[in-house]
């Protein structure tokens, strides 16, 4: 008979295919020479190689994926499934954590009384849980003075956000509120999280509450672990959302908010009208009709948001007045965003466009503008014309094209600087109790937690998904480096024999990013200096330059065309990321990258009569055309990570279980790209392939009833290898470095059982082992 190198006939194996399932199960029936084996499977018979195929063991369902019998994509996305349908949605791998969004309330899952039980407890002694992995950061921080950083990441609608503030649930509970002043942190913790998800999140296609922006959220605590402090820092505001998104999905929650729970006297006021919504351009949306029973949930739901917005709102310092005027400047952006109706005489170019009067006046009303101003500035360009010896300034009628522009320029400048001030208030409201508690002498200690979009593959990425994937790129390295070669580190540090791994390099990939950034910042530069300069060339350049460098040549280049699908040249360019190919369209990029509003817009934000719009000028005053957007969000991405690098880092991976919002489906060809996107398959494999388990020598003593009590007089070392010798523990399964104990999967779980079983030696095993080892 033949024989397989590694499978027999019989065994249980996972096939991969192409239908619906990645991997389906089966029994080896055949083989055939070159390694090639027949599987019959519950419908079919397959061929495959024996490199294709993936050991199975019945029945293995595990809280770690370390501990299954065979470690690979295969059993780990059937372990996940497993658990997924159990609504146990948490799964350890060794130190990182899994969760698989369920899509429903799990009864009893969180809660005080949860936090209590996990107070304490080390990892892995309750199941897999974000309170276990927060109360062991929580210890260190308290412990060993360390920072402590949350790394929660995951696709669109995979939980991140929940899970943030599951953590932080945790983090209030146990931070306790000894004082006043630490009750009020955590209050305004609290609150600040409704504010950011009103002006931040928004219905999509993937997800109803999306978040559109990344943020770190950071906590301080003193030395005896009391919250001290508190702050936020946000990431790339989506601001394109404000003026314009796909029909299915809505602008920001918080202008539907206000329309439905403003009360009847302002909405008057500000021209609103909540059945009328839908005729405002900003806010059209069918989001809320494309499922019959979204309809008037969607509002309630709304008006709900908005108590609870203000509410939040009141906590953090705002008056009413305050409210008022926040609000006054959503209504006048409403009113802004239906200029665009706007028409101009067809075939002649020097006429201006013709603006509505009546919804003119509405926006500048609002806004605190001069009607005549505000027209002028989005009809018309001031050019500077410049003659021997004189400059002179000309007005120039806008193209309607170049109107729009202007107008959506003005609208989301506004929007992302409105934004930005909340933030700014929210971190201001943590500062005032700083203040009212008086000067701190000791150095503070943090735990901070990282909500940030995850790698992104749509149907159609532009510089937003550039961004978002470099600081993927980034975050998965600093993944790799950090689990992976500390664990390296680690086998070192304790004498092991270290296997090796070929570990993922991300800094070709990172430096290609980061060359086609700077050639958009020297072409946005040129073009806001009145240079030609297209989209096309950066395009063009960017490829170029990319194919001339064998180092990245292969990692950015341009897309390959077919009959099928012709690419129209200079369009976009295809990056290689860890996670697979994304191609991106180059189309408005050197608009996108400037951070700049046209100097008309500016000087009306500057004149207003309205003290908050006013406020809301470009602090910078410098003259300058151009300031980048992209090299600003690469400064924050490094200080992200220089913060980042003073902490001990934890991970949760986040997992999204389909593409409908539902709970009970798992598609499991999902879930498998995103296993491999995160890097769990990476990790698991040199987890498994060393002891994935590794306990120090004291916490072995929980054991010592093991052994008889005169094994205790012996060190712990000692005491340690007797019992594993006691106990048959296969010399293989186990290794003893300086400080730590290593071992294979499964036998840690094996000692746990003879322990609550209350198991007892073999005595002539005993007498042996005395006489050897001591
Ligand atoms: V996005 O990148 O911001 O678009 P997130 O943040 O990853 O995305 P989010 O946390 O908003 O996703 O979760 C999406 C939805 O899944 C939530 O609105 C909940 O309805 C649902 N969800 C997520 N986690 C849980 C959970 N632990 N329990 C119950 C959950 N429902
Ligand atoms: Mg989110």
């Amino acid at each position: 008979m033949l024989q397989s190198k590694e499978f027999q006939v019989d065994d249980l194996v996972y096939v991969p295919c192409e239908g619906k399932a990645p991997f389906l199960r089966g029994r080896v029936q055949a083989l055939r020479e070159d390694e090639v084996l027949v599987v019959q499977t519950e419908h079919a018979t397959i061929t495959a190689a024996s490199t294709e195929l993936r050991r199975c063991f019945d029945g293995d369902v595990c809280q770690d994926n370390t501990s299954l019998v065979y470690l690979n994509d295969a059993t780990i996305l059937q372990n996940l499934k497993a658990r997924h349908q159990a609504d146990d949605i948490y799964t350890y791998t060794a130190s990182v954590l899994l969760a698989v969004n369920p899509y429903h309330d799990i009864e009893g899952l969180y809660g005080p009384e949860q936090c209590a039980r996990y107070r304490g407890k080390h990892i892995g002694a309750l199941p897999p849980h974000p309170y276990a992995i927060a109360d062991a950061a929580y210890r260190a921080l308290v412990r060993e003075h360390r920072n402590q950083g949350f790394i929660i990441s995951g696709e669109s609608g995979a939980g991140k956000t929940e899970t943030a503030k599951i953590v932080m649930q945790y983090l209030g509970y146990v931070s306790g509120s000894s004082n006043n002043i630490t009750a009020q942190i955590q209050q305004r913790i609290l609150q600040a999280q409704p504010i950011l998800e009103s002006f931040g999140n928004a219905v999509t296609m993937r997800n109803n509450n999306s978040s559109r922006f990344g943020k770190y959220k950071r906590f301080f605590f003193d030395e005896t672990g009391t919250l001290m402090d508190a702050g936020v820092t946000t990431y790339l505001l989506e601001s394109s959302r404000v003026v314009m998104h796909s029909s299915s999905e809505r602008t920001y929650h918080c202008f539907y908010e206000m329309l439905s729970g403003l009360p009847k006297e302002k909405l008057l006021r500000w021209h609103l009208e909540p059945t009328k919504r839908k005729r405002h351009l900003l806010l059209a949306s069918d989001a809320e009709d494309t499922d019959e029973k979204w309809h008037g949930e969607f509002q309630e739901r709304d008006a709900k948001n908005f108590r609870r917005l203000c509410d939040a709102l009141a906590v953090v310092g705002f008056s009413q007045d305050d409210m008022d005027s926040t609000f006054q400047v959503l209504a006048g952006l409403v009113h802004l965003g239906d200029l665009s109706l706007a028409e101009r005489d067809e075939g002649d170019e020097t006429s201006t466009v013709q603006l509505d009067e009546e919804i003119l006046a509405k926006a500048a009303g609002l806004l605190g503008m001069d009607a005549t101003e505000l027209a002028g500035a989005l009809r018309r360009r001031k050019v500077r014309v410049t003659h021997p010896g004189r400059e002179s300034l000309h007005e120039v009628p806008r193209t309607t094209a170049q109107f729009r522009h202007a107008l959506h320029s003005l609208i989301k400048a506004l929007y992302k600087r409105l934004f930005e001030r909340l933030v700014f208030r929210i971190n201001g409201s943590f500062q005032e109790l700083q203040a009212a508690r008086g000067h701190c002498e000791e150095e503070l200690r943090e735990i901070g937690i990282l909500d940030i979009y995850g790698f992104e593959r749509l149907q159609r990425n532009s510089f937003e998904q550039l961004c978002i994937n470099l600081a993927n790129e980034r975050l998965q390295q600093y993944f790799v480096e950090n689990v992976l070669v500390a664990e390296e580190a680690l086998y070192r540090r304790e004498g092991l024999p270290w296997y090796g791994l070929q570990l993922p390099d991300s800094t070709p990939v990172v430096s290609a990013i980061s060359q086609t950034f700077r050639i958009l910042d020297e072409c946005s530069q040129q073009l806001a200096k009145g240079f030609e300069k297209t989209d096309e060339s950066f395009c063009q350049k960017t490829v170029d330059e990319a194919q001339k460098d064998p180092e990245r040549r292969e990692l950015l280049r341009a897309p390959r065309t077919s009959k099928k699908r012709p690419t129209l040249m200079n369009e976009g360019f295809v990056v290689k990321h860890y996670a697979g190919q994304v191609e991106y369209s180059t189309k408005g990029w050197l608009d996108k990258n400037n951070d700049r509003l046209l100097p008309e817009c500016e000087e009306l934000i500057c004149d207003s009569t309205f003290e908050l719009v006013a406020s809301l000028k470009d602090d910078d005053q410098g003259k300058a055309p151009f300031r980048s957007i992209s090299k600003k969000y690469c400064t924050d991405l490094e200080h992200l990570l220089q913060t980042l690098s003073t902490c001990q880092l934890h991970y949760i991976r986040c997992f999204k279980p389909n593409d409908f919002q539902q709970a009970a489906v798992f598609d499991e060809q999902l879930v498998l790209d995103q296993i491999v996107q995160c890097g769990t398959v990476e990790l698991v494999k040199i987890m498994h392939d060393g002891y994935p388990n590794r306990c120090r020598f004291q916490e072995m003593l929980r054991f010592r009833d093991l052994l008889p009590e005169s094994f205790q007089r012996y060190g712990t070392r000692t005491f340690i290898e007797a019992l594993l010798l006691a106990y048959n523990v296969p010399k293989e399964d186990w290794a003893l470095g300086t400080s730590r104990l290593f071992l294979r999967a499964g036998q840690l779980k094996a000692l746990e059982d003879l322990r609550s079983a209350g198991a007892a030696p073999d005595p002539v095993r005993l007498q042996q082992i005395v006489r050897r080892i001591i």
